[in-house]
């Protein structure tokens, strides 16, 4: 069977692992997942008890959640080496390096900005705090990526890697969160509107906001959540 991708909507980082897997070019599914309804409910759970997008359902049909896993679960088949250096090149170290670094600190920075968002019942004086807090947060990691990325057009070598594929998944949501504007970091500004025009950056993204797209030459539709529970759920 191909490999089904749980992706999650409005905005989830796993827009990226959905361009990566157009990339890749091997036939693969998805499951779009609302984070906001579905996602928390008890059913979900059978997927990842955490509540969390996203999570792959591998070719052998087993769950397989976090990012970093499911990452690696593809570069492991990219046989064509087309998202991800030889696994033992200095490339490949430089890759996976940059893909822990924005899998954690450069994500993990933007969680009190949705903790303070999505806070019910409102505590004004927290989410204040947390937003002060989440802002300064973001910008210093921010700081810190500028100053990983190369001189390239992309995070490795000449052409997109899983590591963009995770930058591209999260970079949107400085926006969202008004915390600054992407110019003031110019190789990130210059790297995201690179992968914004790539093809399947703009598949992806039309996919996550339920555009009605024709399929691509590797994706084989969706599959209702239900379904992927009902077949694959523990
Ligand atoms: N450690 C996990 C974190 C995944 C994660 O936080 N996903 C977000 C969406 S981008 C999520 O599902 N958040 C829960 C929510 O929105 O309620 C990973 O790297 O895959």
């Amino acid at each position: 069977m191909e490999p089904i991708l749980i992706y999650g909507f409005p905005l989830g980082s796993s827009m990226g692992l959905v361009a990566a897997l157009e990339w890749l070019g091997k036939p693969y599914r998805l499951c779009r997942v609302d984070m906001l309804g579905e996602m928390r409910e008890p059913s979900y759970a059978r997927i990842n008890a955490r509540h969390e997008t996203p999570a792959l359902i591998t070719d052998k049909g087993q769950v397989l959640t976090e990012t970093m896993a499911i990452a690696e679960w593809l570069a492991a088949r990219d046989d064509d080496r087309r998202i991800s250096p030889d696994p033992l090149s200095v490339e490949a170290d430089r890759m996976r390096q940059l893909m822990a670094f924005i899998n954690s600190g450069f994500t993990g920075t933007f969680s009190p900005l949705w903790v303070a968002l999505e806070m019910d019942p409102p505590r004004p004086a927290l989410q204040a705090a947390l937003r002060e807090y989440g802002k300064e947060a973001v910008i210093e990691r921010h700081d810190k990526l500028e100053a990983m990325v190369g001189d390239g057009p992309y995070l490795v070598g000449d052409r997109p890697t899983l590591a963009d594929a995770l930058f591209i998944g999260i970079a949107r949501w400085l926006e969202f969160h008004e915390v600054a504007e992407p110019v003031r970091w110019p190789k990130l500004a210059a790297l995201r509107t690179r992968l914004e025009a790539d093809p399947a950056v703009i598949y992806a993204t039309a996919l996550e906001s339920g555009d009605s797209v024709a399929g691509s030459g590797p994706f084989r539709g969706h599959v209702p959540l239900a379904e992927v529970i009902e077949r694959f759920g523990s």
